[in-house]
């Protein structure tokens, strides 16, 4: 058995998998011990698409499919299996996306409309733009009805059935040829999740590489257009982010005050709840029974969508979520959908917390269930409040809120970032591509994704994004993974002068930026690749996304949504690793598709490496390389010597 320090980086975690521990509550850390991952399902090798299976078709010891062949009972090989399991990742992983990107336009309709009370819009600016996207006419027509025509068109990209999705056209021109040369461009988001089912059914697609041609695109649907389209139209409805001081670990939460999660990943009840912990009439309730205040704290991306709007504290990421239970002080944990253990009421039952389930798509045995619906959601929202003060006079047990808190900045939309960059007046990417070029930034990298109790918490994602800024290479953050860099305190701006390579923290020292990014929740991974679009269109590093020094990472995922978003991101032109484990390990045919050759389809491709140092080192090495080919190698050179200079010159 690990010790609870072997388990976790962050320290709010240990202390708790300790009370967890003395108190006897299971935590998704305890049963990774319990429960080992079935070796043949670990490494795509069984197939459950039939009855007359489920086949397992392991090679023998030492052997590999490009040697031997073993197929199961209707002769699909290994490798077959292997992308058939792969491609329903995706299909998961978009659709559980898209569908989040789908209830975002239905609630921008109707409160247009004026159905939604307590939903307004926030941001006119990028609504016009998007009327732009969607070819929709603007003139001098009323902001609602402009509005109700872009969250009718954003919804019909889930029904298109031909054509390509609009925001395709977002990307660079070179990057949109090589999809169309292909064939992958998305036509409609439910139509290319819907076609991965179909081709993955037994007896159709059996071709590898045509599977995964056909996955690419539905992942592209998923980045260029499901989570594209819940981000965008989050903005408007919530406005766009823009740089805020945030807090971040347990050590938000306060025993004195009535305290409410927020966990999953729509924002659009959460927003709600933030309005409701603020009513007067809530406060006045939570008074009388004692507390001093209502607390609200976010988990999961959730957290980081309300973060970066409101500046709610972060309670913690993915692995955190049953421990901030056993802090004793949560009165209720209130959840949508995504990344919510079952295990949470059992885990509450040791305590007093209040589970409450609010969407109709996710609900939970034991949870008290209190309907969401956009045209009622101030009610609802007051409904799940008064349920945790009312909670509150019940705690029981002993309180424990470790004493861990750590101050970040967050909220970088990919407009704030071209406009700190540039300044109020020509708010550009050119200092961005500038210092690249120039070599103080030796690149830039998208690490995101998730947690997983079969890696040491945290841990991995810390040690790489050290690594890699220390490198100078500026890193792009989302996900439970920039919950994990905040933690580490790497999300100031004095976090460049004590982690940051020479270059980098020059170039963040003289702007005011942090050398880690937070960019916001999974679905605003689309953030990453409109700024990686405006660096390719700022012009002076290539002219597709696949040029630019630049690489993307999950090293400790473990959700099918990952698995989507690495898609996308390669199939954008970005190389991308991964850590953990890989799921098509049991076919070296198929993985060597993955980790090389897409190259020669996408100009980019998979990388599969546990360890974050050796993964770092791929991706700079992946860097250099970009660098070298855009003939901007030598211009770093220079500017590791002036460094060196100005070191010896510092020393004399
Ligand atoms: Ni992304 Fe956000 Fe976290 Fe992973 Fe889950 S919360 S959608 S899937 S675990 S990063
Ligand atoms: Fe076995 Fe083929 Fe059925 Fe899969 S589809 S379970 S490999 S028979």
């Amino acid at each position: 058995m690990a010790e609870n320090t072997d388990r976790s980086v962050c320290p709010a975690t240990v202390q708790l998998l300790g009370k967890a521990q003395q108190e006897g509550v299971s935590t998704a850390f305890f049963r990774a011990d319990q429960v080992k991952p079935c070796p043949i399902g670990a490494d795509g090798s069984c197939c459950r698409n039939c009855a007359m299976g489920p086949c397992r078709v392991l090679l023998p010891r030492g052997k590999s499919d490009l040697e031997v062949e073993v197929t199961g009972v209707c002769g699909a090989t290994t490798d077959t299996i292997s992308a058939r399991n792969f491609l329903r990742m995706i299909a998961a992983g978009a659709a559980a996306h898209s569908d989040h990107g789908r209830a975002v336009a239905e609630t921008l309709i109707a409160a247009a409309k004026g159905e939604a009370p307590g939903y307004s819009i926030k941001d006119e600016y990028k609504l016009m733009k998007l009327a732009l996207d969607f070819g929709i006419e603007v003139g001098d027509r009323p902001i609602e009805d402009i509005a109700v025509d872009v969250g009718r068109a954003a919804l019909a990209q889930f029904s298109q059935q031909e054509g390509e999705l609009a925001f395709i056209k977002k990307a660079p021109l070179k990057r949109q040829e090589i999809w169309r040369n292909l064939g992958i461009v998305p036509r409609g988001i439910d139509r290319e999740i819907v076609e991965i089912m179909h081709r993955t059914h037994m007896g159709v697609d059996q071709d590898p590489e045509s599977l995964l041609m056909h996955g690419m695109r539905a992942a592209l649907a998923d980045g260029w257009g499901g989570s594209m389209i819940g981000t965008e139209l989050q903005d408007v409805l919530f406005g766009t982010p823009q740089p805020i001081l945030g807090q971040v670990n347990l050590g938000v939460l306060k025993p004195d005050h009535v305290n409410v999660i927020v966990h999953g990943h729509e924002p659009l009840l959460s927003e709600m709840i933030v309005l409701a912990a603020e009513d007067p009439e809530m406060l006045a309730l939570a008074r009388a029974k004692g507390a001093q205040g209502i607390n609200v704290a976010g988990i999961c991306c959730t957290a980081n969508e309300i973060l970066m709007r409101h500046g709610i504290p972060i309670a913690g990421n993915f692995l955190q979520q049953e421990l901030a239970i056993v802090t004793g002080v949560v009165d209720a944990m209130v959840v949508d959908v995504q990344c919510i253990m079952q295990s949470l009421p059992k885990v509450a039952q040791c305590y007093h917390t209040r589970i409450i389930t609010t969407s109709n798509r996710a609900r939970i045995p034991g949870a008290t269930h209190i309907e969401f619906h956009e045209h009622d959601a101030v009610n609802a929202a007051k409904a799940i409040v008064r349920a945790a003060i009312e909670a509150f006079p019940h705690r029981t047990g002993r309180v424990e809120v470790p004493p861990h808190q750590v101050d970040f900045v967050a909220g970088f939309s990919h407009e704030t970032i071209e406009y700190l960059l540039g300044g109020v007046f020509r708010s550009s990417y050119r200092p961005l591509n500038d210092n690249i070029i120039n070599g103080r930034i030796r690149g830039v990298a998208g690490v995101v994704g998730c947690n997983n109790p079969r890696v040491e918490h945290d841990a991995v994602h810390v040690a790489m994004v050290k690594e890699l800024i220390k490198n100078d290479v500026l890193v792009l953050q989302t996900g439970c993974s920039a919950i994990a860099c905040a933690k580490a305190g790497l999300m100031t701006p004095e976090a460049a002068s004590q982690y940051a390579g020479g270059g980098l923290a020059e170039v963040c020292e003289t702007v005011g930026i942090p050398p880690v990014i937070h960019m916001g929740s999974c679905v605003d991974n689309s953030r990453i690749l409109m700024a990686a679009t405006a660096m390719v269109k700022e012009g002076g590093l290539g002219d597709d996304i696949s040029d630019l020094p630049a690489a993307g990472a999950a090293p400790e995922w473990m959700s099918e949504k990952a698995i989507s978003i690495g898609q996308y991101f390669v199939a954008s032109g970005v190389f991308t690793v991964f850590g953990v484990t890989w799921p098509t390990t049991g076919s070296e045919k198929f993985s060597r598709l993955l980790f090389e050759g897409l190259e020669e389809k996408v100009k980019a491709r998979w990388a599969y490496e546990p360890d974050p140092i050796k993964a770092a080192k791929l991706m700079i090495e992946h860097i250099d390389a970009k660098r070298k080919a855009l003939g901007i190698d030598k211009a770093r050179e220079r500017v590791l010597y002036d460094m060196a200079m100005r070191r010896e010159l510092e020393a004399l």
